[in-house]
């Protein structure tokens, strides 16, 4: 088999080997261990298994930031016996120690005490919020645009500064699905030769409040019911929208959650933004505020709303997959850092919009984003527990060069993210847990506390001393709060009268989508509140939409059969052509093409090559698992008919018309109970595809397919040919623009 340089085709081709050579060593992505296992259970020992080639555990540091030179294995079990925590050697973990066969068993057994014990302990609180997240390793290289602007090291052109991001969910708790509609979080921790700086953003460029006073008030209100505890992961229900109807504030926020931004196809193909405006400090002491956008290489995607509830149920970890898997085939997640630049001025405003209201986001067309470095994600955790349960980020955690703004929500981030962990992990020394430790050397007389593990030497944890020579010394490059003067006032609970506009960018928001793109927002709000019981609720946010848009509020109550408001707009804001997803094309690298194979394997394996020499990565799906029958290089099956889901590809590729399978029958399978002459469980398939606006594109008998979906074959983005390798060069691009989204022409306009 040639030498493949595609990383993702090198991994199947390892499949491909390892079924064609009756099982020796192979991989796609996804393989749970380091090496395939043995079909009996193995007696010779032998030392742990290294980590996975595409892990990488926290760098081999200190608990004061100091090079510790482990190893990933000396940080891991060791040795090739089974032992206590205390290293004792132990011949049997399988029965307790019983007085006889049939008991009692013995109080004196330590080690049963010791198993069950740790056991009882081994959860943590969750976080409060952001439960539910998946994370990566990753390196920041700058590209020093913002050296003149921030004296930060890490910003310096060229310098590679070591990362681990988190994405997540906001409501969910820690087991919940992936794909529900909420915003996602996207915290990155940049391990800086100065200290830890951590941006912790969200794909959404605003928040639900101005202040962080009202932030319980309104997770409580996106949280399940609090006397059913239901229902999970979601705002469809009427807490949630009783809150965001009597505090208008969340307006903005809320339709972005409504829109096709609250359901990502992948974290891979989101934008961050670090919501505030910050303060950044040249060498030269000058400042500028700005505002962090994280923009993707891959484009920013979304599922359809059918798709990612049926995610919900076939596939509830999607996006924690498919990142695990995208960077263990070297297909590594890119992003670009960018920085939208404003004066510092007293009035800390930009073209009359707020730079310390958080409901509010500049347009792009007024400030552009500049890119200042490339974030590449390039390596999963080791340990979910110990790196990504146990990353402990926060907005203080800042290093020289940047600051942060007054505004209110940023103030209450700044206490809340230290106070959570001392519940969360335990006590106060958190960022002593090795995902948490800093690359700079840590000198902070913080001593003792629970789980101090670091061995603090000397006699003089405080300043002045003379008795450890003075040390710690200040430093005097060390960072400094920028003096910004501040407007005296009388103290009160305030806010400035510039955030009463609740309003106004909502409806910029809904200006800038295309219709599809609208009729999808229609769509999140009907859905939603039509899962509100209450109807006052109900009739009170329509009251709201008729403040952001007509069109909205008539289809929203004309779906939920209510009358709509009366109400009038409020501001006439220009359109920013850069929020809407639509219209553009992107690169297909990573995207999932599902070919369904038939009678003609030479053209299965040439499109299957075809899809793998564009970066993308092919499942061949087939009647049942193994290798597809037949002379030439072997084809091996990464989907039965009966497992194949739609869901998990952007785009299918139908190789002829397939019989029904033999296990194709409704007894067995709910799937197969339709009955015809193309086996049912592709026609569901290919259905399904059509109506989430994905490309479709088959050869051979491939229309007859078509015909038993219910797909008409003139139908856009539904390509038919002879020749495979045709179909897919115009599938793909299709792919670029994402979704076929002129199928389902909007009334809209
Ligand atoms: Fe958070 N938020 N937040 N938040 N947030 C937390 O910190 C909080 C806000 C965000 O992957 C918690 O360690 C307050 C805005 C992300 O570990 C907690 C307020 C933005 C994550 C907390 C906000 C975020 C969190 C829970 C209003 C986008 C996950 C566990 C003042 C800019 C980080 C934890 C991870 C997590 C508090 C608002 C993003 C309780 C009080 C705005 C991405 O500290």
């Amino acid at each position: 088999m040639p030498e493949q340089t595609n990383p993702v085709a090198r991994a199947i081709d390892k499949v491909i080997d390892a079924v064609a050579d009756d099982g020796a060593a192979g991989e796609i992505p996804g393989r749970p261990g380091a090496e395939p296992p043995s079909l009996a259970e193995p007696v010779e020992p032998r030392e742990p298994l290294p980590p996975k080639p595409d892990q990488h555990g926290p760098d081999p540091l200190t608990a004061t930031g100091q090079p510790s030179g482990e190893t990933a294995e000396s940080r891991a079990q060791g040795g090739p016996f089974l032992t206590t925590a205390t290293g004792t050697r132990l011949p049997d973990t399988d029965h307790s120690l019983k007085a006889g066969p049939r008991g009692p068993t013995l109080l004196r057994d330590h080690h049963l005490r010791e198993k069950i014990t740790h056991f009882d302990h081994e959860r943590i609180p969750e976080r409060v919020v952001h439960a539910r997240g998946a994370a990566a390793h990753g390196v920041f290289q700058a590209y020093g645009t913002a050296a003149t602007i921030s004296k930060a090291a890490f910003l310096a052109k060229d310098v590679r500064t070591p990362v681990f991001v988190r994405f997540s969910t906001v409501l969910g708790s820690r087991g919940s699905a992936d794909t529900v509609r909420d915003t996602r979080g996207f915290a990155t921790k940049f391990y800086t030769s100065e200290g830890i700086f951590d941006l912790v953003g969200n794909n959404i460029p605003v928040f639900f409040i101005q202040d962080a006073i009202k932030f319980p008030d309104v997770i409580h209100a996106g949280k399940p019911h609090p006397d059913r505890e239901i229902p999970q992961a979601q705002s469809a229900h009427d807490t949630f929208w009783d809150f965001v109807s009597l505090h208008t504030e969340a307006t903005h926020h809320t339709i972005w959650n409504m829109s096709d931004r609250g359901i990502p196809r992948s974290y891979r193909m989101m934008e961050g933004f670090g919501v505030h405006t910050f303060r950044l400090v040249a060498a030269d002491g000058g400042t500028v505020l700005v505002k962090f956008h994280w923009k993707p290489k891959a484009g920013v995607h979304s599922l359809v709303w059918e798709e990612a509830q049926l995610l919900g149920g076939v596939d509830p970890d999607f996006h924690r997959r498919d990142l695990a898997d995208a960077i263990e085939a070297g297909a590594h997640p890119q992003w670009e850092l960018g920085v939208q630049i404003f004066p510092d001025t007293p009035e800390q405003t930009f073209e009359g919009i707020d730079l310390l209201d958080p409901t509010k986001i500049v347009p792009e067309e007024l400030a552009p984003v500049q890119p200042i470095g490339l974030m590449t994600l390039n390596a999963n955790p080791v340990n979910y527990f110990a790196e990504t349960e146990q990353v402990a980020f926060h907005v203080g955690h800042l290093v020289p060069g940047i600051d942060v703004s007054d505004d209110p929500l940023l103030a209450g981030r700044l206490f809340s993210y230290l106070d959570t962990q001392l519940t969360r992990l335990g006590g106060p020394n958190f960022n002593q847990l090795p995902i948490n430790r800093t690359h700079a050397p840590v000198n902070d007389m913080l001593r003792d506390g629970m789980h101090q593990t670091a061995v603090h030497a000397g006699a003089a944890p405080y300043r002045p001393n003379s008795l450890d020579g003075g040390c710690p010394f200040h430093a005097p490059d060390g960072y400094v709060e920028v003096p910004v003067p501040v407007e005296a006032a009388p103290r009160g609970r305030l806010s400035p009268a510039s955030f009463d506009d609740h309003f106004s960018q909502a409806r910029l928001f809904w200006l800038s989508l295309s219709p599809v793109e609208r009729e999808h927002v229609i769509a999140a709000y009907t859905f939603e509140l039509s899962k509100v019981y209450e109807q006052a609720i109900k009739e009170r946010q329509l009251l709201v939409l008729a403040r952001i848009d007509p069109v909205l509020c008539r289809e929203v109550a004309a779906g939920l059969g209510l009358p709509a408001p009366d109400g009038a707009p409020e501001g006439d804001p220009a359109a920013s052509p850069a929020l809407s997803q639509v219209g553009r094309t992107w690169p297909t690298e990573g995207r999932i093409v599902g070919i369904v194979a038939g009678p003609d394997l030479d053209a299965v394996r040439t499109v299957r090559q075809a899809v793998l020499d564009g970066g993308m990565v092919p499942l061949i799906i087939a009647p049942t698992g193994g290798v597809l029958p037949g002379p030439g290089e072997p084809v091996t099956v990464q989907r039965t008919f009966a497992a194949a889901r739609s869901v998990e590809f952007d785009a299918i590729l139908v190789a002829g018309a397939p019989e029904p399978g033999a296990d194709a029958q409704g007894a067995r399978d709910a799937k197969a109970g339709v009955s015809g002459t193309v086996d049912p469980r592709v026609a569901l398939l290919l259905n399904e595809a059509y109506r989430h606006a994905k490309p479709l594109g088959g050869w051979g008998e491939a229309r007859e397919a078509f015909t038993a979906a219910g797909i008409p074959a003139t139908a856009p983005g539904v390509v038919t040919g002879e020749s495979a390798a045709d179909v897919l060069e115009q599938v793909t691009g299709l792919l670029a623009l994402h979704r076929v989204w002129e199928r389902f022409p909007s009334a809209l306009g």
